[in-house]
């Protein structure tokens, strides 16, 4: 295996001045929340900035240079975007809101055209509520059936059981995660696609974990639909993406309608313009797409392959030192399996107490359900709470949360 020269986070963490500030006076910021969403570098922020001070107009309309040059950075961000997951061609990137409305997208276009009461789409228990209410929803329109790939007690997807699923179910779409926000577990894609593929199912991936801390190759997974979101990804809130293969494209009909998704309008009916704008209506988020271009060029400047590197080495430290606090449980498989997400109960305390005593030594982590009420249902658990890491955590942040979290031990046990 190639060397991977380990990151330099020290460097890396000027570049984020969120990360200068302190979470109260003489209490230093240590930052786990990043499933939730990441931080922004300067170098996003100026993107955008930049724009709204030098080019601001609207896209795809005016013939005039500010509308030229607005249009010309929106469209070379997603060429970036294009790049950073390898698709065919820009044409198969379709900027949504995020994650979730790229899913919803494919739910009621696709879905609604090619899915019904004869049908089943196949998810899994680890899934996060977008990739299961999306469904839902459509299953209410169109009767199509949903059945769920169950999780093992070690946090990985029991696999005897999706052959069987795809065997006895009328499957015509996987629509699975690529890394679970609460357990990390990534899903073995490499096996996954091709079983979906020899049932005749379609694949849409849930990437909202994994564009952000792996790399990303669509055409070398070999799925039908990507969908992630710009804000956990270093790029700012209210931009997302659908990758989906030009064809399925082609045949789908549009999502919204109203300005720049059309050819021709008549009062009698209208024309579609040409991919991606025909999923595309109105005004789009024309500074957070050139925020989230300025984020793909600085992780592909990083290297996915570095910020993986070096989450996997930050997880299996925190794995270890998460083992040592008696009573703690972490949910999910172990570091080799997993992205750099823990999940974790505390015996005898709720998960919100423990968010809120490590608020106060300055550690921000999550508490809750994490939008996965069926995963949490499957182990019994009504909450957890859940450090995750990104490429500006260091080991010595993972001290200060096993620090805290002997303090809130303390507070309890007084
Ligand atoms: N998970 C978390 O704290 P949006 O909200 O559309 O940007 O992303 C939705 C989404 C979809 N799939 C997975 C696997 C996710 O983790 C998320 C977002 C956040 O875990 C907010 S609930």
């Amino acid at each position: 295996m190639a060397l991977i020269q380990p990151l330099d986070v020290e460097r890396l963490r000027e570049d984020f001045p969120i990360l200068q500030q302190e979470a109260r006076p003489g209490v230093p910021l240590v930052y786990l929340d990043n499933a939730a969403t990441s931080q922004k570098p300067r170098q996003v922020l100026e993107a955008m900035d930049g724009y709204y001070r030098t080019t601001n107009a609207n896209v795809h309309r005016g013939i005039y240079r500010l509308s030229e040059d607005a249009t010309q950075a929106y469209e070379d961000a997603r060429k970036k975007v294009r790049a950073f997951i390898n698709a065919a061609s820009w044409r198969e990137i379709v900027f949504t809101r995020n994650a979730t409305e790229s899913i919803n997208l494919v739910a009621q276009t696709w879905g609604r055209a090619n899915l019904g009461a004869q049908d089943a789409v196949l998810i899994t228990e680890m899934e996060h509520h977008s990739n299961i209410v999306s469904w839902q929803l459509l299953a209410a329109q169109t009767g199509v059936k949903i059945v769920a790939v169950p999780v093992l007690d070690d946090g990985t997807l029991d696999m005897d059981a999706y052959a069987r699923l795809l065997r006895d179910e009328p499957v015509r779409l996987v629509a699975i995660t690529h890394m679970s926000n609460v357990l990390g577990t990534i899903t073995p894609l490499d096996r996954i696609v091709p079983m979906a593929r020899d049932a005749g199912a379609l694949v849409l991936v849930d990437g909202a974990q994994s564009a952000p801390h792996l790399p990303v190759d669509v055409q070398a997974l070999d799925v039908d639909f990507f969908a992630f979101s710009g804000h956990k990804m270093l790029g700012p809130t209210g931009i997302g993406v659908l990758y989906a293969r030009r064809a399925l494209l082609e045949a789908m009909p549009p999502f919204l309608g109203g300005g720049d998704m059309i050819r021709r309008v008549r009062l009698s009916g209208s024309e579609w313009n040409d991919l991606p704008y025909k999923f595309e209506a109105g005004t789009p988020a024309i500074a957070e797409g050139i925020g989230l271009g300025a984020a793909v060029d600085y992780l592909s400047a990083v290297g996915m392959d570095r910020i993986q590197a070096h989450e996997h080495q930050v997880i299996a430290y925190a794995l270890d030192r998460l083992a040592e606090v008696p009573g703690l449980t972490v949910y999910g498989p172990d570091a080799a399996q997993k992205g750099g997400v823990a999940a974790f109960t505390l015996r005898g305390l709720h998960p919100h107490d423990i968010a809120q005593l490590l608020d106060a030594e300055g550690v921000a982590v999550r508490a809750g359900h994490h939008c996965a009420m069926p995963l949490h249902d499957r182990f019994g658990l009504p909450a957890t709470a859940r450090a995750s890491f990104y490429l500006y955590n260091t080991l010595s942040e993972v001290d200060s949360l096993i620090e805290a979290l002997y303090k809130v031990k303390q507070v309890f046990t007084l």
